[in-house]
C-alpha cells in the first residue's frame, strides 16, 4: 500500500487544478499543470465540479477494491452502485440476472528440474485464462519446444507452425515462443471518417502500426487437439514485448466450448528472456522436467447487466443508446459503468427532449461463457427504440509503450493520452451522429486526438469492430452507432495499482464532456425532426 500514496497525491493534485474555483490548502496547486478545458470557462456543457469530484471517488474507491473478474465481489459492487445510483437520479432501472460458471485463477508458478538435479524457479508473466487448473501439486512433465507459434500475412494465427514431432512419451510440457499480431488502422480495411478538430492523421502516427500485447486475444490454441497428443501442459514466451508490458494480460480470452470453462491444459506465460533460457536449456539437454502450477478453480457466481432508463420530456420511447461492458481487470478497462452512470446523473439534471436508454452488460471477461449480447433478445425493445448509439468505454487512458532501446524493449509513457480510436458505421444515416460527434469536439485540448474509423469490407472480408459484446451488431445494423475505444497496451492487464497510475482524471472529465456535448447535439436534431 506504501507505494500507491505518491501516485494517489499527484494524480489528486493534477484533478483538483482542474476545478477552476476550486482551491483548498492543502492541495498544492500552484505548480500544477495548466488543465483548463472545455466547459470550464467557455460556457459549453460540462460536468459540475461536484460530478467532476464524485466521478473521481468513484473511480479510486472501484480501483481500491481490486479487479473485476466477471462475477467477483468487486464485480458485483461495481453493478450495484451503478443500478442503485441511477434509480437514485431517477432512472428506472432493472437488473439481467445471470449465473456463470467462473473460473478464479488463484497462484502460479514455474520450475525447471535439471539433470544435474538443480531446480530453477523461474519467473512468469502469468497466466492463459481458461487454460486449466492443475490444482497447487502443479503438472511434472518432460519438456518438448514446439518453436514459434506463427502468424499468417493477415496477422491471424496459424496452429501449423507449432511442431509437435516426437513429443516425448507419456506426456509433455510444451514450450513455444508466440509473437503478437498487429493491427493497421491506416490499411484500406479501416476508412477515417474524421478526427478531433481535424487534426492531421500524421498527429495519430499509432494509426499505422498497433504493435500491442492485447492483440494476442486472437491467438487461440486447439487445446483439446493438444490433450489428446499428451500435452499436460503449455509456456508459452512473449516476444519483442517487455515483462512489464506483457505482465498478468489476461489473454487470450477465450473458454472451453461447452459448460466446462476449462480445456484442462495449464498454461503459464514467462517473458522473453526466461524464454530463451528455457529455449537454451531444452536445446543443450540440462533440463529434465518442469512444474507447472496454475491453481485455478471454478465456481457458479451471480452476475448481472443493469440496464437503465430515462424518459425524455418529448414522453416519447425513442432514445438514445449509450452502451458499455462492466468487467475487466484495470480502472481504465472498465470505467464505462462509472461514465455512464455520470453521463446518466447529468441528465437527469439537465433534462432532454429524447429518451435515454443505459445498457452496461456483463460478460467481457468470461471467455464468451456469458454472451455479453443477452440482453439484445431479453429486451428488443430497447434496439427497436434506439435512434442512435453511443459505446463508451476506456477513458482517461494515458500511452505506455514499448520503446526500443539497443533493441531491447522498454515499457514506458510516451507522455501522450492514448489516441481515442472511435468505430463508426458510414451509412449515410449515420452522417448527423458523425457530424455531432466531431463537432463536440471544438475547444477540446491538443492532447486529445481521436480518429473516427470506419471498419470496410474488402475482397469479401469485413475488417474487425472493437468494441464490448455486441457493439459489432450494433454497428453492423441501421442503428447510426459509434464506439469509442481507446486501446491501450495494459488494457486487459492487471496491474498492481490497478491501473491507476495509467488513469488521467481530467482526460477522462473531458472525453464524457465531448459525449454530454454530442448528446446534445442529437437531442437538438431529436427535437427538430432530424434524428
Ligand atoms: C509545491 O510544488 C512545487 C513543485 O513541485 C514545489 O516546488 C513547492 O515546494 C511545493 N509547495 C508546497 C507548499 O508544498
Ligand atoms: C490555461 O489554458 C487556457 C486555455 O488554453 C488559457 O486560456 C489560460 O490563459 C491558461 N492559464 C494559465 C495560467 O496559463
Ligand atoms: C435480480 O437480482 C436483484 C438483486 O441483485 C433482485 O432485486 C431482482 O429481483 C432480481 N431480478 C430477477 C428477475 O430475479
Ligand atoms: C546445474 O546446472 C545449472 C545450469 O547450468 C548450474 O547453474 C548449476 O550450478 C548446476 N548444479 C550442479 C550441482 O552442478
Ligand atoms: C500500415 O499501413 C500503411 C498503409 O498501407 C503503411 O504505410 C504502413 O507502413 C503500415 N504499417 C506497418 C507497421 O506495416
Ligand atoms: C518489435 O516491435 C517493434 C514495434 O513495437 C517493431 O517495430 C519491430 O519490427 C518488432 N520486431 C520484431 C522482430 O518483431
Ligand atoms: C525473444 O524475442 C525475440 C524478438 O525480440 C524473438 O526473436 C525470440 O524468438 C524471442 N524468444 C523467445 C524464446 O520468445
Ligand atoms: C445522405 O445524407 C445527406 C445529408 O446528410 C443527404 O443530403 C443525402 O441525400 C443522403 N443521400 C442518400 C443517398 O440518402
Ligand atoms: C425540446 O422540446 C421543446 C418542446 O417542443 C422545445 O421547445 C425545445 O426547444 C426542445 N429542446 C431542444 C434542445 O431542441
Ligand atoms: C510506420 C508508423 O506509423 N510508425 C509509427 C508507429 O507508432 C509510433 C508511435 O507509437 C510512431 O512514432 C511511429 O512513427
Amino acid at each position: 500500500m506504501r507505494a500507491f500514496a505518491p501516485i494517489l497525491a499527484a494524480s489528486v493534485l493534477a484533478f483538483s487544478s482542474h476545478v477552476a474555483s476550486f482551491s483548498i490548502r492543502a492541495l498544492n496547486i500552484t505548480h500544477a499543470p495548466n488543465t483548463t478545458r472545455i466547459g470550464t470557462a467557455s460556457g459549453l456543457p460540462s460536468l459540475t465540479q461536484q460530478q467532476q469530484q464524485l466521478l473521481h471517488d468513484r473511480l479510486f474507491q472501484t480501483n481500491l477494491r481490486g479487479p473485476r473478474w466477471t462475477g467477483n465481489d468487486n464485480h458485483n459492487a461495481l453493478t450495484d452502485l451503478v443500478a442503485e445510483s441511477m434509480e437514485i437520479a431517477g432512472l428506472s432501472v432493472e437488473t439481467l440476472n445471470y449465473t456463470l460458471n467462473r473460473w478464479d485463477p488463484r497462484w502460479w508458478s514455474l520450475t525447471l528440474h535439471l539433470k544435474n538435479g538443480t531446480d530453477l524457479g523461474l519467473p512468469t508473466t502469468g497466466f492463459w485464462p481458461y487454460s486449466g487448473n492443475s490444482g497447487l501439486r502443479g503438472v511434472v512433465a518432460p519438456l518438448h519446444d514446439a518453436g514459434t507459434y506463427g502468424l499468417f500475412p493477415s496477422q491471424s494465427h496459424d496452429t501449423s507452425t507449432l511442431d509437435f514431432d516426437n513429443l516425448p512419451e507419456g506426456g509433455a510440457i510444451v514450450f513455444f515462443d508466440n509473437p503478437s499480431p498487429t493491427r493497421n488502422y491506416s490499411l484500406p480495411g479501416y476508412h477515417l471518417l474524421g478526427t478531433s478538430r481535424d487534426i492531421p492523421p500524421s498527429d495519430i502516427p499509432e494509426l499505422g502500426n498497433l504493435t500491442n500485447p492485447h492483440w494476442q486475444s486472437e491467438k487461440k490454441l486447439k487445446f483439446d487437439e493438444l490433450k489428446k497428443m499428451g500435452v499436460k501442459a503449455v509456456i508459452a514466451s512473449w516476444t519483442n514485448t517487455s515483462d512489464e508490458n506483457a505482465a498478468l494480460q489476461f489473454l487470450p480470452n477465450a473458454g472451453a466450448p461447452g459448460n466446462g470453462n476449462l480445456f484442462d491444459v495449464p498454461a503459464l506465460y514467462v517473458g522473453n528472456s526466461t524464454g530463451e533460457l528455457i529455449r537454451e536449456m531444452i536445446r543443450t539437454g540440462e533440463a529434465h522436467s518442469a512444474t507447472v502450477v496454475l491453481d485455478a478453480p471454478s465456481y457458479e457466481a451471480p452476475t448481472k447487466t443493469v440496464v437503465g432508463h430515462l424518459p425524455g420530456r418529448a414522453e416519447k420511447a425513442e432514445s438514445i443508446l449509450l452502451y458499455t461492458h462492466s468487467d475487466g481487470p484495470s480502472i481504465i478497462e472498465e470505467n464505462g459503468p462509472l461514465l455512464l452512470l455520470t453521463i446518466a446523473e447529468y441528465f437527469a439534471k439537465n433534462p432532454l427532449n429524447i429518451s435515454l436508454d443505459i445498457v452496461i452488460t456483463t460478460g467481457h471477461m468470461s471467455g464468451y461463457h456469458l454472451d455479453e449480447k443477452l440482453w439484445m433478445s431479453e429486451r428488443p425493445e430497447i434496439l427497436r427504440n434506439a435512434r442512435a448509439a453511443i459505446i463508451c468505454e476506456h477513458f482517461g487512458a494515458l500511452e505506455w509503450k514499448d520503446s526500443f532501446r539497443d533493441k531491447k524493449p522498454v515499457y514506458e509513457p510516451t507522455g501522450k493520452w492514448e489516441p481515442m480510436w472511435t468505430m463508426a458505421d458510414d451509412h449515410n444515416e449515420s452522417g448527423l451522429l458523425h457530424q455531432s460527434y466531431i463537432e463536440a469536439f471544438e475547444g477540446t485540448s491538443e492532447n486529445l486526438r481521436m480518429a473516427l474509423l470506419a471498419p470496410q469490407t474488402i475482397d469479401g472480408k469485413r475488417s474487425r469492430w472493437y468494441g464490448a459484446g455486441g457493439s459489432s451488431v450494433l454497428g453492423h445494423s441501421n442503428l447510426p452507432t459509434i464506439g469509442i475505444i481507446p486501446q491501450p497496451d495494459y488494457l486487459w492487464a492487471a496491474m498492481p495499482d490497478g491501473g491507476w497510475s495509467k488513469l488521467d482524471v481530467p482526460m477522462v472529465i473531458e472525453q464524457i464532456d465531448v459525449v454530454l456535448r454530442t448528446i446534445l447535439k442529437l437531442d437538438e436534431k431529436y427535437s427538430a425532426g432530424q434524428l
